[in-house]
């Protein structure tokens, strides 16, 4: 059946700023990546209840979770490889937004895991957006770094 996703911009709204190549390879790995991203996850959700959930689009070949890269715990991301292209489509389709461990999670076409990339970003060493936030998410690990630190 041929893909519903052909347009990149429509894939996904998220720009990797550490993707080495051309505005026309981005988009064109993001066409054709096995390879999804999954946000807003619980810092306790673990792989096997990642697993189950997502082999229910397809047979999953690797998961990388996301790390908080000076405690070395999961920091609320991950990323997904499945074996076609198909299943990672129908991931994003029925996956996104459902609930997993309380939390409506978001799926998102990723251009390919590469080494690195399972760290979080920020400063504090988790994900850039835990930075900013201003609530308080429990699962999450309270309140974001930024006004932890105030
Ligand atoms: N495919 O949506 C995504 C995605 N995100 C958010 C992260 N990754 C993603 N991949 C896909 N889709 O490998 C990947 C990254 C990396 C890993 C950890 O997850 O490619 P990170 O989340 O720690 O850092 O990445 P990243 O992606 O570099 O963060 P970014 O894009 O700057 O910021 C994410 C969000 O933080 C923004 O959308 C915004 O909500 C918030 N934010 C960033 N800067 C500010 C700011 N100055 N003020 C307020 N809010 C901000």
């Amino acid at each position: 059946m041929a893909s519903l996703f052909k347009d990149p911009n429509k894939l996904s709204a998220y720009r990797d700023r550490r993707f080495s190549g051309t505005q026309e390879e981005f988009d064109e790995a993001l066409l054709n990546s096995t390879t999804i991203y999954v946000g807003n996850m619980s810092f306790y959700t673990t792989e096997e209840q990642v697993y189950e959930l997502f082999t229910r689009a397809g047979e999953i070949k690797k998961i990388v979770m996301g790390l908080d890269k000076n405690g070395k715990t999961p920091c609320g991301f991950c990323f997904i490889m499945y074996y076609s292209r198909e299943d990672a489509e129908d991931s994003v389709k029925y996956i996104s937004g459902t609930i997993l461990d309380d939390r409506p999670i978001r799926v998102d076409f990723d251009w390919g895991f590469q080494e690195g990339r399972q760290w979080g970003r920020g400063r504090s060493g988790g994900q850039v957006r835990d930075e900013y936030r201003t609530d308080y998410d429990p699962g999450r690990g309270g309140y974001g770094k930024l006004v932890q630190k105030e």
